[in-house]
């Protein structure tokens, strides 16, 4: 048997997204053992101490508190970004210029200005990369992308997805630090449209192909906090809420929503399209199964099924546990980075790319100009 290359990775960024993404690495090869394994070989983050805890839990062999010193060392091939958005861009060109292969948090960039260079480095240095929109590899989502390409929806004329959250409703909570940099817009680039948007964004266009124009609006509900860094009461710059009208190029309609505001809300994701001969609906707080109508059934039994989406000819589950058992949110990054190195064995690299990443910021990007100008805009490309 042909020995497995092994791939040496260096995180940045020890948040909830560091602690995703590692759980993934370990997993991945005892699940989808392929021509790969991961060697967790150095994590940086800028507190030492807190790097070296996250060493000693993550089972990282070493820590860096420069990326810039990860991103020069010989023994690193991969470089993971998991930092805020503020630094997606600086570390991914410098890994792309050091020839490393490069995964990327979402949104890939602030704005797609960022996320251009980002994608045109990763290809002139020709290294693989990935931007980790996880919710494609939920098994009910790639379950609704196969009757989607298999044409079992007919044609398309609704998309409508959601993600409601209600974290941010206290005008006490500060903006910018660990963990709330995602309320301070120097850093986030967005409020809600890059953070959460970006995800129905991402899945909409993977399942219903390149949105063509939008007409949005957005708010921003409480106007000012305190910052957590400086300690002044600070103008708020990002969406705490943004919902958008959209035309395919493919003719159909959608209505995207997101917010931080609608209490009793945590991750509210769902999706649905609607087309002639059928319907999917999908719900991240029951995310193991898919609803799917096909009005072709008999008339006298039709009706929405409620699919479990756990068995073994069901995307992903033959390689988890038995049919019936099912798997949650973390399984989803298990999912992308196994998809990622069968990508790197097969030479078709896995999605969504950079270039796709882009897309999707070309997307928000015209949702918030949109919601500046008040009128329709259109995507460009
Ligand atoms: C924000 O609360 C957040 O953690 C996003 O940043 C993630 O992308 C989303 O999956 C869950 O919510």
């Amino acid at each position: 048997m042909a020995a497995k290359k092994i791939l040496n990775v260096g995180l940045v960024g020890y948040g909830f997204m560091g602690r995703a993404h590692s759980n993934a690495f370990h997993k991945v090869s005892h699940f989808f053992p392929g021509d790969h394994t991961l060697a967790l070989q150095a994590i940086c983050g800028r507190d030492r101490a807190k790097a070296e805890a996250f060493a000693a839990q993550w089972g990282y062999r070493g820590i860096e508190t420069d990326w810039r010193k990860l991103v020069e060392r010989g023994d690193i091939d991969v470089i993971d970004i998991a930092s805020p958005n503020d630094t997606h861009e600086e570390i991914a060109l410098a890994a792309a210029a050091a020839g490393k292969m490069v995964l990327c948090e979402k949104p890939l960039g602030r704005n797609p200005g960022e996320s251009q260079r980002m994608a045109d480095a990763v290809e002139k240095a020709g290294v693989a990369n990935m931007v980790w929109y996880n919710y494609r590899r939920i098994p009910a989502v790639m379950l609704a992308k196969q009757v989607a390409d298999e044409g079992k929806l007919g044609r398309v004329f609704h998309y409508r997805a959601k993600f409601l959250q209600d974290w941010t409703i206290s005008p006490d909570l500060p903006q910018g630090g660990a963990g709330l940099w995602r309320l301070d817009a120097s850093v986030a680039g967005s409020g809600v449209t890059g953070d959460l948007l970006a995800h129905c964004i991402d899945t909409a266009m993977w399942l219903n192909g390149p949105i063509a124009e939008v007409c949005a609006m957005t708010e921003t509900f409480v106007k000012e906090r305190k910052h957590t860094l400086t300690g002044e009461v600070a103008p708020v710059g990002i969406d705490d809420a943004s919902a958008f009208l959209a035309r395919f190029t493919n003719g159909s309609l959608a209505t995207f929503e997101a917010t931080r505001y609608a209490r009793g809300h945590k991750a509210l994701y769902t999706l649905e399209m609607n087309g002639e001969h059928g319907s999917v609906f999908w719900d991240l707080h029951d995310l193991h199964r898919l609803q799917y109508f096909d009005h072709r059934d008999e008339g006298r039994v039709r009706g929405w099924r409620s699919i479990h989406v756990t068995d073994g000819d069901q995307p992903y589950m033959k390689n988890w546990w038995v049919p019936g058992l099912q798997i949650g949110y973390e399984h989803s990054f298990v999912h992308q980075v196994a998809d990622f190195l069968a990508g790197l064995s097969s030479g078709q690299p896995a999605e969504p790319t950079f270039r796709a990443g882009l897309a999707t910021d070309y997307v928000c990007d015209a949702v918030l100009r949109s919601a500046r100008s008040r009128s329709w805009e259109a995507v460009p490309g």
